[in-house]
């Protein structure tokens, strides 16, 4: 009696953290597991979203193999008053809501103005809530992993991770839009360091208990066999601590997020590259850099090995 009852619980304790593989979107597949978003950036940014016909024809993105590219344009000089800098926005088709999702990354988009962010998203914002996994502006960190939500969710202090908090209110109205972020203090972990580490791989956990994140830098021997092997299933209870956590303690999961869908993007300026260029060492300013420097944006590029999703 004890020992199968002691094996029931260890089953169901067990079954509770692992994870089947869904999908695992590679190369020609992001074209047809995401629609192309062409929508006004609501960051304000410096960028024309452009949809997919004219990212191909332009080869702002190029899938081939094992590799999707998506990029702006490295090679227009911008007319002050014309539209801004053509850039990519992909949305996934389905969505998402407990389960895991790893981001393979081979080169994130880098360069003054540049605002690039992997993140999952509501269509109710921010009553079903954001997730932002990869983001920073600029070159510069902070390489940090943010929640914004409605009023109501917050976060304690003294959690086991380990990246550091930066904020405790997730709320975005109320933060004037910075929700509660935590830094990944990991080297090569954002901008130009993890490109020229050949990248890495992002997960992020959803339950309705956490939000859980961990980053492993390219060749990083401790990323967990599962992830690395491309195994069908993982089991996060065998990985180590994430560097960004956020309990269910003060803030009810499934009641701050709903449905996501899987957001790619890379705008210029705007929001927050904009308001952080002048202290970034970049030159002079965020638009005149975005509008008269194309070559500036040679290394502008997502290079995406992969996307799986687990539940
Ligand atoms: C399109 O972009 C890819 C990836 O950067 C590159 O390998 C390819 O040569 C480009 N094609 C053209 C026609 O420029
Ligand atoms: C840029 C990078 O890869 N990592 C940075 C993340 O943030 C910490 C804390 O500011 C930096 O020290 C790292 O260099």
């Amino acid at each position: 009696m004890f020992y199968s009852f002691a094996a029931l619980s260890f089953a169901s304790l067990v079954a509770a953290n692992t994870y089947s593989l869904e999908s695992n979107i590679v190369g020609q597949q992001f074209l047809s597991s995401f629609s192309f978003n062409t929508f006004a950036d609501p960051t304000h940014g410096r960028v024309n979203y452009v949809d997919q016909p004219t990212a191909q024809a332009q080869n702002l993105t190029f899938a081939s193999g094992n590799t999707f590219i998506m990029r702006a344009d490295f090679t227009s000089t911008l007319n002050p008053s014309g539209p801004g800098r053509n850039s990519v926005r992909i949305q996934s088709n389905a969505q998402v809501e407990n389960g895991v999702i790893a981001w393979d990354i081979r080169h994130m988009p880098e360069g003054c103005g540049t605002w690039p962010s992997a993140w999952t998203v509501a269509q109710v914002w921010p009553g079903e809530g954001e997730i932002d996994v990869i983001e920073g502006a600029n070159n510069v960190g902070p390489n940090q992993s943010t929640l914004h939500t409605a009023p109501g969710c917050t976060m304690p202090s003294g959690l086991a991770m380990s990246g550091h908090p930066l904020g405790t209110n997730c709320d975005a109205v109320a933060t004037g839009n910075v929700g509660c972020g935590v830094q990944n203090d990991a080297p090569n972990s954002f901008g130009p360091s993890f490109n020229a580490n050949g990248g890495g791989v992002y997960a992020m956990e959803r339950t309705p208990d956490f939000i859980k994140m961990w980053f492993w830098a390219r060749n990083d021997p401790s990323i967990p066999s599962d992830l690395a092997s491309g195994a069908n299933a993982v089991n996060t209870v065998a990985w180590p601590a994430p560097y960004a956590l956020f309990p269910s303690t003060n803030c009810n999961i499934n009641q701050f997020f709903g449905p996501h869908n899987i957001i790619f993007d890379l705008t210029l300026c705007g929001d927050w590259a904009g308001s952080t260029y002048p202290s970034s060492g970049c030159p002079g300013t965020c638009v005149d850099f975005v509008n008269n420097n194309p070559a500036g944006f040679v290394n502008a590029f997502w290079d995406i090995a992969s996307l799986r999703i687990f539940q």
